[in-house]
């Protein structure tokens, strides 16, 4: 007797789930064996829908004729729930599905499917023979379409991949009831929650790290509160800061949970510093108070935080330099010639070293008469100028522009102008194009929106 099972993490979230029931299906014959702690919507799920899958518990394995594991959505042994005395067996055959790219775990696979992407549930979508596919039921289709929504944050984690989306539309295309999977995403919240919640929206403080906007907040609990890290992503919406990171003691220890949905925040590289992981987007850890207090957490992640950026990209290597400028006393008729001439649409207006103006392409609609192109640009420069620093990151520079509504802005330093960013600079860098394809792109399409 030979038996192959698929299994996967405990606290077994909605991509671990569709990634086993996934692995039924792309190895017939094999059996899906669920932890038995598994996270509160995958257990609604479950009671209600277990029977309709080949699915069975860690006490229901016949552990003797086991051959072939296959190990989803994880790479550590640790995590899976009654495998430890598989492991190391002699002959037996290890496939491995995983997309946590940050830690590599224990399990080495003879067969390894781990790459960089939203969820583990696309990589079966995209490896699934098609004899397999077009057999997809509505119901596996719902299911994986949780799982892959619950990973990717609907799609809009920036870990997703194009291949996140082709697995969604597929999934769509099968019959994945989108209001069956709205239900199982938004459980409604309990009462430990809801408490829970309220005190993270009183105790959180907000600051800015290169840029972005952090929040922090540091609660005692006397006991767990089911599905936390869903209380905490809804604190980081309700707070509207890009990334959150909760401490909560309990005592002897502290878990530390963080959501991010930045790129330049990296969830499971900082918390993996602290012993924990994740992903980009999502990761938690556990402290011992004894080792470190819940205080010193903070202030370490803050200074990971500032560490970590602060290699990011600034506004520095993005700017056009060096800067052409012109006197407070040239002509409107030099000033359209010189912005022809290099195909600038704005300049800085220079007494010496000191900016005092800025003019842009739209100011000299302004001259109606012809002899108003021998006024001074003095005279048409808009003198309340927003600047910025070198040291800005492109998001805090992007957020200026579109809040004001202006297409320059001069880079100072010490009162001296360094460089002159654009909207077009900031579409370039946002979109990784070079300037020229850039160009083309812009004169075939409406200009993007940055927000
Ligand atoms: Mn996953």
């Amino acid at each position: 007797m030979h038996m192959h099972i698929v299994t996967t993490h405990k606290n077994t979230d909605f991509d671990a789930l569709a990634s086993v029931i996934a692995g039924t299906l792309f190895y017939p014959g094999a059996v899906g064996v669920i932890p038995s702690s598994v996270n509160r919507n995958v257990d609604q799920f479950l009671s209600t829908h277990k029977s309709a899958f080949n699915l069975i518990g860690p006490e229901d394995v016949d552990f003797e004729a086991i051959n072939r594991l296959t190990v989803v959505d994880t790479n550590h042994w640790y995590r899976l729930d009654r495998m430890e005395k598989l492991r190391g067996r002699d002959g037996l055959h290890i496939d491995l599905w995983d997309h946590h790219m940050t830690t590599r775990g224990d399990i080495s696979g003879d067969l390894e499917y781990r790459e960089q992407i939203g969820a583990t549930i696309s990589l079966f979508m995209r490896e699934m023979p098609q004899e397999h596919l077009r057999n997809l039921s509505p119901l596996e289709s719902t299911v994986f379409l949780i799982g892959l929504y619950e990973d990717t944050g609907h799609l809009t984690f920036p870990t997703t991949t194009p291949d996140d989306a082709r697995a969604a539309a597929l999934l769509l295309e099968h019959g994945a009831d989108l209001n069956v999977a709205r239900f199982f995403l938004n459980p409604p919240y309990e009462k430990g929650q809801k408490d829970a919640f309220f005190k993270m929206m009183q105790a959180t403080r907000r600051i800015t790290i290169h840029g972005h906007s952090v929040g922090f907040h540091r609660i005692s609990m006397r006991s767990k509160v089911p599905e936390l890290a869903e209380v905490v992503s809804l604190c980081r919406q309700v707070m509207g800061v890009e990334a959150i990171f909760g401490i909560y003691d309990l005592g002897n220890y502290h878990t530390i949970i963080g959501r991010s949905t930045v790129e330049a925040i990296d969830i499971g590289k900082i918390l993996g510093e602290l012993g924990g992981g994740g992903h980009p987007g999502a990761g938690s850890a556990s402290v011992k108070n004894e080792s470190t207090t819940p205080k010193e957490s903070e202030k370490n992640i803050e200074s990971l935080l500032l560490h970590n950026t602060a290699s990011q990209i600034t506004i520095a290597s993005i700017m056009s330099s060096p800067v052409i400028s012109v006197p407070p006393d040239t002509t409107m008729e030099k000033v359209k010639r010189i912005m022809d001439k290099q195909g600038v649409r704005g300049l800085p207006v220079m007494e010496g070293k000191r900016i005092c103006g800025i003019i842009v392409l739209s100011d000299l609609k302004r001259v109606k008469k012809t002899k108003q192109w021998q006024a001074p640009v003095k005279a048409f420069m808009t003198r309340d100028i927003t600047t910025t620093t070198p040291d800005a990151s492109p998001m805090q520079v992007a957020r200026i522009i579109i809040d004001r509504e202006i297409g320059y802005l001069p880079v100072i330093e010490k009162g001296e102008v360094l460089g002159i960013v654009s909207r077009t600079d900031l579409l370039g860098w946002f979109y990784h194009m070079q300037p020229e394809s850039l160009a083309t792109e812009l004169k075939k399409n409406a200009v993007p929106s940055l927000t």
